[in-house]
């Protein structure tokens, strides 16, 4: 029996498939033959645990480099497509992941989309990205946003490169038929205001007197991995330790407490030496990418051993654990603010 499922098929007859042919052909089907699937006692994502070695894919995005220039591919993106779903541009099932390179003197031109992105910095420490009319530089663990509809590019002024890995949500805009993309009349959009003013106006625990806010993203666009590093240091040594996650703490809209984008939601956590965590799962399907050190998550019944850069997959209800030896640090965004905006989402914790 399909323990996935609540309900069982009734038996059926040679009437009963002759009548299915006559649904069929005026588009109908009886619900009786696939409720099971339709309304799963759990998910039953498509996407599989699954892991990309920085050291594997770097040598692939360099020959990129070689083939074709940032402008001539608007964004030199290679796109990490989860094994399970492979052909369909998605690393879950409503995430889009890719990991883009910006070389010495490139700019990537300006546009917007509904689709809203994120940026978290791998190497190089030269390149901007422009949101609005703000550079802000791009240092690695940087975490950086291009909210929906605003109008973005990337630059690249210094001579070292640059990698970056990308998230959108690409995958649910395009589901629920709302893409819209344009360029700006410009390649580079011109700058109008101080690098690190949106951070400082809005991101320094104070807020301009008369600001409200106009979008569901945060106005702060980046969020530099120096402080958060810091906090994980300082709350570390403060503790206590959760026993699932280290020392795990979301990024926020400083305007209003929740994520900073609608549909996304990032994080950044510390794995101590020799962390040992305890088992937990949620609904939504995660990308990590691990910024400092190395260690191994055992994801369902799949270990997955990981190195500084490497990017993997917990997809929708599987059971994760992280384990280290030496410090580690964890990037991860998710889904999770949709979820919860449809009431739809869970956690549950095993210590
Ligand atoms: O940098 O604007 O990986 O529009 C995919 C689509 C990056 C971007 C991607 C995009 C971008």
């Amino acid at each position: 029996m399909d323990t996935t499922s609540f309900y069982i098929k009734p038996e059926t007859s040679p009437e009963f498939l002759e009548f299915y042919e006559r649904l069929d052909k005026k588009n109908a089907a009886p619900l009786w033959e696939s409720l099971g699937e339709l309304v799963p006692v759990k998910p039953r994502p498509k996407c599989v645990p699954a892991l990309w070695r920085y050291n594997e894919i770097r040598p692939l995005l360099m020959e990129a480099g070689r083939l074709i220039t940032a402008k001539e591919a608007e964004r030199r993106v290679l796109i990490l497509e989860n094994p399970g779903i492979r052909g369909t541009s998605q690393i879950t099932e409503s995430l889009y992941a890719g990991l883009q390179l910006n070389l010495p003197g490139e700019i990537a031109p300006t546009h917007r989309h509904t689709a809203s992105a994120l940026r978290l910095v791998i190497e190089g420490n030269g390149a901007y990205t422009a949101v609005e009319g703000e550079r802000t530089t791009m240092h690695p663990g940087d975490f950086i946003l291009t909210p929906s509809w605003t109008y973005h590019d990337h630059g690249n002024p210094s001579d070292t490169l640059t990698v970056w890995m990308d998230g959108l949500d690409i995958p649910l805009v395009n589901m629920l038929n709302t893409s819209f993309a344009e360029h700006y009349p410009e390649e580079v959009q011109s700058v109008g205001r101080n690098e690190g003013d949106s951070l400082k106006r809005y991101g320094g625990n104070l807020m301009p007197v008369e600001f409200s806010p106009l979008s569901m993203s945060s106005p702060v666009f980046n969020y530099p991995y120096s402080h958060s590093r810091e906090v994980l240091d300082q709350l570390y040594r403060n503790g206590p330790l959760h026993p699932c996650h280290g020392v795990k703490m979301q990024y926020i809209n400083p305007a209003t407490g929740g994520y900073p984008m609608p549909v996304i939601g990032a994080f950044i956590q510390l794995l101590p030496a020799g962390f040992r965590g305890a088992a937990y799962r949620s609904t939504d399907a995660t990308v990590y990418c691990a910024v400092e050190g190395q260690g191994r998550s055992q994801v369902g019944d799949i270990s997955l051993d990981w190195a500084q850069h490497d990017i993997f997959v917990v997809p929708s209800w599987y059971s994760v654990s992280h384990e280290t030896k030496g410090e580690a640090v964890l990037f991860s965004f998710s889904d999770r603010p949709a979820q919860k905006a449809l009431g739809v989402w869970r956690e549950q914790t095993r210590s």
